[in-house]
């Protein structure tokens, strides 16, 4: 059934979901094959992380656990869910790394969140690379100084707003007081320094690193600025990273329904933009999972109140406008948003329906970080995909089975280790921006503040939810499913594509997007098409499709693909290779 129309749609069944052509393998057996290798204790945990969906009750998922060593996992440290994504963003201050050389290196620009420079704003920092490039001596001795004498040097050649600094693992090991060294140099040099404890060991994943990232946001920057910009509807997005361009996407379609964005949390976005943005009067939150925090605590400070909302994908993005318009309630932003939509479903439906005569009825897989596994599933759904296993990399519970779940969330040891912040009512700036009637008029007209009902709500029963999947686990999946296209990260695109599966990178989109809004759906669309339709793919024998190989039949240990493919090249030369003549041979001595 579509969102945009009555009728049910052909290709689809009764739910809403698309019908695949090729059948599914049962989700009980498959699950079963997957987890028949593991020792017991590696079983008894994974299977916690690895269900057969139901929609109605979401069984409980064991996330935000510790990975197992050996697993092969894709998730990044905390220092990359600080650094790396939830304050990278911020283009015109400096980001120093704190620790050696590689944590920065492999920080720099590996994250697609571009920035511009505009009118007002003409600075852009995100170019360069920044760290104190700590070395044995700093370790013995204590690199405190070395961060002092980085922030300096650092202010004198750039003039910032603010410098933020961020901990690597040695930094927390040999216990130097970044803060001290922060709240020094901001009194010495009279702007805003301030540092981050996000050790890459500091949590199971980079999620905690989005958390830490969150309260130090808040502390040291968010309501600095009382100078509200001048437009009617301001928002804020939160969660928005400006992967491709995507923010620049929806910036425009909000214009073109008469919505300010004041700020966008944090992509393209500058130091001003966030010190300001506790004026806006609603904030609209797309990844949920890395910014929750923010969102709750602006509601708890300002007053201001959130909405969960998704720009990916046609349906989603009309239903995201309507619900930011019905927040208004302006007579006049209402009817301009219904015909923005319309505009951009008649521009999108030719392209929807020529990709789809194509793609209606193929398959996707997805593992994908804390929020896109779920969003993505909306834009193959468009043009009539199913998606029939997906996962988060490092999402909570309530990422996957709903918000409704967050009382029953144990907090354990890893949890407790990231601090919570105690955050009261502004004693001045403290401002509903609806009253109880009007808050109770609009939930009784089915509007849902704070609402995230998870992925797996939304997604069909008895698909596979994989968290934290391991390589094994997606070996098994391929072999098994067949998708016809992964949606996934670095870490693991090129043995999926060795398997002969197209996989799309959903975290840096390779060198696309962007995907977000409407015409970001139409590349995305039109992208996949591209991918799935390749011949290219016919050309790669997966391996089970391969005569088994003896050394395993004999029970010599298991092979990988690597190997495996090392040994065909090494057999192939040797079969090549002839002796020289030994006339030639005398020649060349
Ligand atoms: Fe949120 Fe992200 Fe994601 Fe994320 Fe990320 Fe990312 Fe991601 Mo890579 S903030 S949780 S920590 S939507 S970097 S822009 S793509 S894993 S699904």
């Amino acid at each position: 059934m579509s969102e945009l129309s009555d009728t049910p749609a052909p290709g689809y069944d009764c739910e809403g979901f698309p019908i695949p052509t090729a059948s599914i393998p049962d989700s009980e057996s498959a699950r079963a094959e997957m987890l028949k290798v593991y020792p017991p204790k590696t079983k008894k945990k994974r299977e916690k992380q690895l269900l057969a969906n139901n929609p109605e009750q979401p069984p409980e998922i064991g996330a935000n656990t510790r990975t197992i060593p050996g697993i092969i996992t894709q998730r990044g440290c905390t220092y990359a869910g600080c650094r790396g994504v939830v304050i990278g963003p911020i283009h015109d201050i400096l980001h120093i790394t704190h620790g050696p050389v590689g944590c920065s290196y492999y920080s720099w620009l590996t994250r697609r969140n571009l920035a511009r420079i505009k009118p007002g704003q003409p600075i852009n920092f995100l170019q360069y690379c920044m760290t104190t490039d700590m070395m044995e001596e700093e370790i013995i001795f204590g690199g405190e100084k070395k961060l002092a004498a980085a922030i300096r040097e650092a202010y004198a050649i750039f003039k910032p707003k603010a410098i933020a600094v961020y901990s690597t693992c040695p930094v927390g090991l040999i216990g130097d007081d970044v803060h001290s060294v922060c709240r020094k140099a901001k009194e010495e040099l009279g702007i805003n320094v301030f540092g981050f404890s996000c050790e890459g060991y500091k949590g199971v994943s980079q999620s905690a690193g989005h958390h830490i990232a969150n309260n130090g946001v808040f502390k040291h920057m968010v309501g600095l600025l009382d100078e509200p910009d001048k437009e009617e509807f301001r928002i804020n997005v939160l969660g928005e990273y400006n992967i491709g361009g995507d923010a620049w996407e929806i910036d425009t379609l909000l214009k073109k329904c008469g919505i300010h964005v004041t700020a966008t949390l944090s992509g393209d976005i500058s130091y001003e933009q966030i010190c300001k943005c506790h004026t806006a009067d609603l904030n609209v939150v797309m990844c949920h999972r890395s910014i929750n925090y923010m969102s709750e605590m602006m509601e708890t400070k300002f007053g201001i109140p959130w909405i969960k909302v998704n720009f990916i994908g046609a349906e989603q993005s009309a239903k995201s406008l309507r619900k930011i318009a019905k927040f208004f309630g302006d007579e006049r932003l209402i009817a301009r948003t219904e015909e923005v939509i319309a505009q951009e479903m008649a521009a999108l439906r030719p392209v929807i329906e020529d990709v789809k005569s194509r793609l209606q009825g193929k398959t996707a897989a997805m593992f994908v970080g804390g929020s896109r596994a779920h969003h993505y599933q909306h834009l193959f759904k468009d043009v009539g995909m199913l998606t029939v296993a997906a996962g988060y990399e490092f999402a909570h519970r309530d990422d996957y089975e709903g918000r409704v779940v967050l009382p029953s969330i144990k907090v354990d040891a890893d949890s407790r280790n990231i601090e919570e912040i105690e955050v009261e009512a502004d004693p001045k700036r403290y401002n509903p921006r609806k009253t109880p009637e009007q808050l109770a008029a609009l939930k009784a007209g089915g509007f849902n503040f704070k609402d995230y009902d998870g992925m797996m709500v939304e997604m069909k029963k008895n698909v596979l939810v994989i968290d934290d999947i391991s390589h094994h686990e997606m070996e098994k999946l391929i072999e098994m499913y067949h998708p016809d296209i992964i949606g996934s990260g670095i870490k693991d695109k090129f043995v999926i594509e060795k398997f002969g599966v197209p996989c799309k990178q959903l975290h840096s989109y390779d060198i696309g997007g962007p995907y977000a809004a409407f015409t970001g759906a139409a590349n995305f669309y039109k992208e996949i098409d591209r991918m799935i339709g390749s011949k290219v793919w016919k050309l790669v024998t997966p391996l089970w499709k391969k005569p088994a190989d003896p050394a395993i039949a004999l029970g010599k240990g298991v092979d990988s693909p690597t190997n495996q493919a090392f040994r065909e090249i090494a057999a192939g030369l040797a079969k090549a290779w002839k002796p020289k003549p030994k006339a030639a041979a005398a020649a060349e001595a």
